[in-house]
């Protein structure tokens, strides 16, 4: 899986708390949504012990090669080290880039949140693989979230990547279903930059009674919704 040849269109958290998994079992989720042609996923649990955490994203990532889709590991970079799965992603109050790039090595993806034109230039020359920008809508999925930034914050961020010479691959999150995925890619997009790679879902898929079909569903607006670069 070579991580130049990443598709982050339909993006895939995980989230284990009853409020969005409900009874249901967390594997079973993710081998539905990928059956439903989620791109890449990432585990993203804050409440498991560390021994639960590896049982846990080593499960998933069986399922996850099967579909020959990356998994990244929220938070945890030593987690993803021993699981030994595709990479990391990390927020601002995480790991440093440059310390989780020292464990995981250069062949790993990492993944950095960023909600602003500073944080994303700053993950940029870091060396970030992607960047997660957000939050997009109010959530409750995370009820911490520092900035909501909108459509037109993204676009802002998107511009100013541009204007620096980045062309690095970028998904945001925060609220986006079925319902607002279409609008979010327009009105996040602003050429002459380019637009984003991808959106990032938790309850959306997770949440839904039916996990493929949600998947599917983004597909499709992801697809139509892509302007050639
Ligand atoms: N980071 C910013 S918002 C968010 C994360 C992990 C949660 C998004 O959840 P949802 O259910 O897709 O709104
Ligand atoms: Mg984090």
């Amino acid at each position: 899986m070579a991580k130049g040849k990443v598709d982050y269109g339909v993006y895939l958290v995980t989230d284990s708390t009853p409020a969005i998994l409900g009874n249901k079992d967390l594997t079973s989720v993710v081998e539905a949504a990928l059956q439903g042609g989620v791109t890449i996923v990432q585990y993203r649990d804050k409440l498991s012990d560390r021994e639960t955490a590896v049982k846990t994203a080593r499960a998933l990532h069986e399922v996850t090669r099967r579909f020959g889709v990356p998994l990244l590991v929220n938070d945890r970079v030593d987690v993803a080290v021993e699981v030994g799965c595709e990479g990391v992603h990390i927020g601002q109050d995480d790991m440093a880039y440059e310390e989780a790039r020292k464990l995981l090595g250069p062949d790993k993806i990492i993944g950095v949140t960023a909600s602003s034109i500073l944080e994303a230039l700053k993950a940029c020359e870091a060396g970030a693989d992607y960047l997660g920008l957000g939050t997009v809508y109010a959530t409750s999925t995370k009820k911490d979230t520092k900035s909501i930034i909108g459509p037109a914050g993204i676009r802002s961020i998107l511009l100013g990547l541009s204007s620096a010479g980045h062309s690095i691959p970028t998904v945001c999150i925060g609220g986006i279903n079925g319902s607002n995925a279409t609008s979010v890619l327009a009105e996040s997009s602003a050429a002459p930059a380019k637009s984003l790679d991808g959106i990032a879902v938790v309850s959306a898929i997770v949440a839904a009674a039916d996990p493929a079909a949600a998947a599917r569903d983004l597909l499709g607006k992801v697809v139509a919704g892509r302007v050639p670069d």
